[in-house]
């Protein structure tokens, strides 16, 4: 069978979550990150490990079919290639920062100023929505130190907890875009490979349902049931069963983490008792 090759990070922030990923979907790796090209045992599958600023390349030029990178990465240097599955780890914004003395007045403050960055395309990009003509100082690294020294009045960089822009003295004023680890591919591929990146996809929306969701089991009061239910529509629906204390119902259902917090405050104003939450290991969606 054709093997679909696969680019992630060799070292760096996304390459251990690359790996587990995988690895939750079933695809471990018999050779070890040590080697550029690893294959797998057990999935038809070939993993290359790149500097994540060369996966774009990479796949454009056909040498990798697909690549996990970060989102900024691939607005960078994606041009002719797709995004084709989300992965949600590793988020972080991409944002200019100016030193916290200044007053910043919107985009036309940066009207003839010098913004270093390495993310060029993605600054110019916005820069040219906004009408406003900077000077783009291109460096590879340690972008935060550039208008300490003089290089640049205001940097473009990712921001995640935002200490390195406070311990730099400077204050984000425009997050220009978000980003999260994405597959990115071509939509060229053989049809084998296409059907084996389609059962890859299949495997880690499974993974990535299961990360996002919890099942949960609580014990209703008969009167609050309907509402109850409501507010919790699992896969299809609830299952409901009844206790052996009369007025009493078992209710067990899927939650999603984006509402959890949410939900389990609506619950216990509605008399819920007894509320387990248990993590899923796989999800079939
Ligand atoms: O060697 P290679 O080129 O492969 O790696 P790299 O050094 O270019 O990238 P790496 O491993 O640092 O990051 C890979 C990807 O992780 C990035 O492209 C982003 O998509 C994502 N990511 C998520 C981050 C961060 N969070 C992050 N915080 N990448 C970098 N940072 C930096 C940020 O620039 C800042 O200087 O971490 C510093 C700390 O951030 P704060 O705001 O938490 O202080
Ligand atoms: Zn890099």
């Amino acid at each position: 069978m054709e093997k679909i090759r696969i680019a992630i990070q060799k070292s760096g922030r996304l390459s251990e979550k690359s790996v587990n990923i995988l690895k939750e979907a079933g695809i471990s790796m018999t050779n070890g990150s040590r080697k550029l090209l690893a294959v797998s045992g057990s999935y038809p599958i070939e993993v290359l490990y790149l500097r994540d600023d060369d996966i774009p390349q990479y796949v454009k030029d056909k040498v990798a079919d697909i690549g996990i990178v970060g989102e900024n990465v691939y607005a960078e240097k994606g041009a002719d290639i797709e995004i084709i599955e989300r992965l949600g780890f590793s988020k972080c914004r991409l944002s200019i920062a100016i030193p916290k003395q200044e007053t910043y007045t919107g985009p036309e403050y940066f009207e003839g100023k010098r913004i270093a960055t390495s993310y060029p395309v993605i600054l110019k990009r916005f820069l040219d929505e906004k009408g406003v003509v900077a000077e783009i100082h291109e460096i590879s690294g340690s972008v935060e130190i550039a208008p300490g020294i003089g290089l640049a009045d205001g940097i473009f960089d990712i921001v995640s907890s935002g200490s390195t822009l406070i311990s730099n003295g400077l204050s984000e004023v425009e997050v220009v875009m978000k980003s999260e680890a994405v597959i990115i591919g071509r939509d060229d591929l053989s049809q084998e490979k296409q059907e084996t990146l389609n059962d890859l996809l299949f495997r880690l929306n499974s993974v990535l349902a299961a990360t996002n969701n919890k099942y949960i089991l609580l014990n209703a009061p008969n009167e609050k049931l309907d509402e109850i239910i409501d507010l919790l529509p699992g896969m299809k629906s609830p299952t409901v069963m009844p206790l052996a204390e009369s007025g009493w119902s078992s209710v067990h259902s899927v939650l999603n983490e984006k509402q959890f917090w949410q939900v389990i405050g609506e619950l216990r104003r509605l008399g819920a008792q007894g509320i387990l939450v248990i993590p899923i290991e796989k999800m079939i969606v």
